[in-house]
């Protein structure tokens, strides 16, 4: 048998370098960059990475917002057989520091105003990770790292892909669940292409003359598909931003650059279509995409009213790496995920761990080639989530007998706010250490656009008064403590919490107050 060498870097770009060597690949806030240069720095920062001395297989965290040295550095590190990690540019520092530690990283790729965490998580860790900063303004001398723009000037002309496999190891995305810490979740060379054949080409039927912009950004599994697989795949344009993704920053990207392709995430939508739309900015979409936590109806059908497109709601997860149930422009069901992408199959499993039968509700497991095969170092995790070929996605679901798949909740106690996962367990722990609170339980609460968000029930110590201050100040803690989206968008200060003979906060009773 013989052996098929495959890298998905060179599998992304090569082809388009070749055709296509003075299309835009990438437009981001400051510059834009063609096939055929994005190729070149690809492979020179591959090469720099060698010779800084990283190996096949070791990794590196990348910690960048949105712009094109993400995508060089990502596909650079997997020219060369490293295993790029990318993290949440928003997370505390004490969660970069443990990604860190459990990725062994041997060097981070950061944006110059995240180098300030990563110079002090070096320190307390005692540990010279290679610090290699997109260095934009300021200075960095005397610091100790290196600037990446000086990384380009390799002779790339022998530097060929490192050996790899369609699966062998390529990328980790961090997941995060209930309790513990984030999940390393390992992802395969033909995960990136399967994703982009599967559901980018099938479902969106996208095209070289495409242009995409993503609201999510690249370190999310979401956003890396939408802004940097799917549109390499085909040689299309993306558009990056660092900007926070508001109805007027995505607004004016849609406008300014035509896109033709949006993903978003329902919070956004909502928060688009109660704001003063210019439909005629949008005259260049041909269709929208939404994933990360269920669309509302209302929502899908409002938007169609509005804009004049449709928008796709599917569900995806980083297990699974990108959508592997959706509606479709031939099949949209309002307020549903849609039905498996072809290449996926969906089965419902039953407590009794028998498959549910029409309209029963069942836990949802996924089997497609696009699945991690495993949690790093963790495995147990990875054990109770990846059984053989299919993937447990911790999600409620109901089949009917067309075949069409409605969410009904996690299986877990998380929650997805705004498309990203809260634990209540950690909001509790916050607002728990508050010098005023006894004790906390926080459940997810439907607001008016039906959208799941965090509340607080909170028992105050004696003699302490509820008022809006200490509201104010729960939430700034919050905000503080952990990434900002996860504060309480309502508190309700109660006697006691409703809890079993045993002593457990009895969850269910305060979501369905
Ligand atoms: C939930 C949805 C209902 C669901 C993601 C598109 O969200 C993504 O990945 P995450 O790992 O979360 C996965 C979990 O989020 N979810 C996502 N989309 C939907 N629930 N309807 C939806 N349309 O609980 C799932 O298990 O953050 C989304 C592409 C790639 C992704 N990684």
């Amino acid at each position: 048998m013989s052996i098929i060498k495959y890298n998905a870097a060179f599998d992304l770009l090569h082809n388009n370098a070749l055709n296509l060597p003075k299309k835009f690949a990438f437009i981001d806030d400051n510059e834009s960059i063609n096939y055929f240069d994005l190729q070149e720095k690809v492979k020179s920062l591959s090469k720099s990475l060698l010779k800084l001395g990283l190996n096949q297989g070791d990794k590196v965290i990348i910690c960048m917002h949105d712009c094109i040295n993400f995508p060089i550095s990502f596909l650079g590190a997997i020219w060369s057989g490293i295993i790029p990690v990318s993290i949440n540019t928003m997370l505390p520092k004490q969660d970069l520091k443990y990604m860190l530690e459990d990725s062994g990283a041997k060097a981070i790729i950061c944006s110059e105003d995240l180098l300030n965490n990563f110079i002090e998580i070096n320190k307390e860790l005692n540990k010279d990770t290679l610090l290699l900063v997109n260095v934009r303004k300021k200075s960095i001398e005397n610091l100790n790292c290196l600037n990446i723009n000086n990384l380009f000037n390799e002779d790339t002309k022998d530097h060929l892909p490192a050996i790899t496999l369609p699966r062998t190891e390529c990328f980790w995305l961090y997941s995060s669940g209930s309790t513990g810490k984030p999940k390393g979740t390992i992802h395969l060379h033909e995960s990136l292409i399967n994703s982009a054949k599967l559901y980018a080409k099938n479902i969106l039927a996208i095209k070289e003359n495409d242009i995409f912009f993503s609201a999510a950004k690249l370190f999310f599994a979401y956003g890396l598909g939408n802004a940097l697989t799917f549109p390499l795949s085909i040689g299309g344009t993306s558009i990056l931003t660092e900007a926070r993704p508001t109805v007027d920053s995505v607004c004016k990207i849609i406008k300014k650059n035509s896109v033709s392709l949006f993903f978003g995430v329902p919070t956004l939508y909502a928060a688009m279509l109660n704001s003063k739309l210019i439909v005629e900015d949008f005259q260049s979409l041909r269709l929208a995409v939404s994933a990360g936590e269920a669309l509302p109806e209302h929502l899908c059908n409002k938007w169609y009213e509005t804009i004049g497109c449709n928008v796709l709601d599917g569900i995806g997860s980083t297990e699974m790496l990108h959508i592997f149930i959706s509606n479709s422009v031939k099949e949209i069901y309002p307020g549903a995920s849609g039905k498996p992408v072809p290449g996926y199959e969906a089965r419902l499993i039953k407590d009794n761990k028998k498959e549910a039968s029409v309209n029963e509700i069942g836990e949802l497991e996924i089997k497609g080639p696009t699945s991690a095969i495993a949690y790093w170092n963790k495995p147990e995790k990875s054990k109770s989530t990846f059984l053989g070929q299919w993937t447990r996605t911790g999600d409620k679901y109901t089949k009917n007998k067309l075949g069409v798949y409605t969410y009904c909740g996690r299986a877990d106690d998380m929650m997805k706010v705004s498309g990203q996962y809260v634990s209540p367990f950690e909001v509790e722990a916050v607002l728990q250490s508050h010098n005023s609170v006894i004790e906390v339980a926080v459940v997810g609460a439907r607001d008016k656009e039906d959208l799941l968000k965090p509340k607080a029930y909170i028992v105050l110590k004696e003699g302490i008064l509820a008022c809006k201050e200490l509201e104010q100040e729960l939430t700034e803690l919050v905000k503080a403590t952990l990434t900002p989206f996860k504060y309480p968008r309502w508190y309700e200060f109660v006697i006691s919490l409703p809890k079993t003979a045993t002593g457990k906060i009895q969850r269910y009773k305060l979501r369905n107050k």
